[in-house]
């Protein structure tokens, strides 16, 4: 259907950037005329906003959305482990070593062990999922990433019923990592997700964007991209994943507990302690427009945190 099967990324398939922009338009086309058939998709968050313009804050400009370039994709990026500014990931993270590399997998699962990327990738085949990514500094993006939902991966591992919260771990070496040599975070950096999330569709292992193998700056070769919550829940470079009971620390809620929460979803009634996050700046744009509910995938996440109180839990 919509999906395309890149039946694996190499560095020598790449897709031009002009044929992007058509492949956009004909998906946009196609997600138009599923909409009426009600077919479920991997661009259901795209296909939601073509049915219903109108209907709520914000939707009526999602239909107009375009793919941020590809140039401020890959040149404008939050990736502490080569510098804080943003121009500093896309300058620096050539010393990153992306081969060999391995994920380790630890914990409350049957298949503990250490993993290849080259399996990773062998086994899972990378499709592509058109998300917006809304950094919790109140800008976004919309980039077509190339990837494989988390389940999948997860699922192989057959996590034991003790299970109830996923740790990812980033990798830790100051001499690849020079960013690392200063404490502007705890390093590793780490991340979690309760287990429901972690399952759920929309989350995906990234692999590649713009139907390319990841830049190093975007987290090469494996990120996490959970399009529902603020960036920085997204960790990149990822070498280790641990299934734990209790839930994990992160490494922004060590760095200031009460600007960032484990929960983090995007939502514009709950603003951080030093902002607003009613609304958002679009890379490429001026205006700022309105941030939605669960970045507007409310349909399909909403009921995961159903009777929570989403200003404690943030
Ligand atoms: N390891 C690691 N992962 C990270 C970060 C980081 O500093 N280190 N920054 C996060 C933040 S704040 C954001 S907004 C996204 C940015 O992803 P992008 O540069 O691919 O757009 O990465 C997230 N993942
Ligand atoms: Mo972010």
């Amino acid at each position: 259907m919509l999906i395309r099967r890149a039946p694996e990324i190499k560095e020598s398939e790449v897709t031009d950037e002009r044929l992007y922009v058509d492949r956009r338009r004909f998906i946009r086309t196609a997600a138009g005329a599923g909409a009426g058939l009600g077919l479920a998709s991997a661009f259901a968050p795209l296909l939601a906003c073509e049915g219903d313009a109108g209907d709520r804050a914000g939707s009526a400009s999602d239909q107009e959305e375009e793919l941020t370039p590809f140039e401020d994709v890959t040149t404008y990026n939050n990736f502490y482990e080569f510098g804080t500014d943003k121009s500093d990931p896309a300058r620096n993270a050539h010393t990153l070593r992306t081969r060999p590399w391995t994920v380790t997998v630890e914990g409350e699962c049957s298949k503990p062990g250490t993993y290849d990327i080259e399996d990773i990738l062998g086994r899972h085949p990378a499709e592509e999922r058109i998300y917006r990514l809304r950094c919790v500094e109140a800008w976004s993006m919309v980039i077509p990433w190339m990837g494989f939902p988390l389940s999948d991966f997860i699922e192989d591992l057959q996590p034991t019923s003790n299970a109830r919260f996923v740790e990812f771990r980033t990798l830790y070496d100051p001499e690849q990592m020079p960013g690392q040599r200063r404490a502007v975070l705890d390093w590793p950096y780490v991340e979690g997700l309760r287990m429901d999330e972690a399952m759920h569709p929309l989350t995906i292992f990234a692999v590649g964007l713009y139907g390319k193998v990841l830049p190093n700056q975007n987290g090469a070769p494996i990120r996490l991209v959970v399009p529902w919550k603020y960036g920085f829940k997204s960790i990149k470079s990822i070498v280790g994943i641990r299934f734990v009971r209790e839930q994990p620390m992160t490494t922004w809620m060590t760095s200031a507990p009460r600007e960032y929460g484990f929960y983090s979803n995007v939502n514009p009634e709950v603003d951080h302690p030093r902002w607003s996050q009613a609304r958002e700046r679009r890379i490429g744009e001026f205006r700022r427009r309105p941030t939605l509910m669960f970045n507007g995938y409310a349909d399909q996440v909403a009921h995961l945190y159903a009777g929570m109180d989403l200003r404690k839990f943030f």
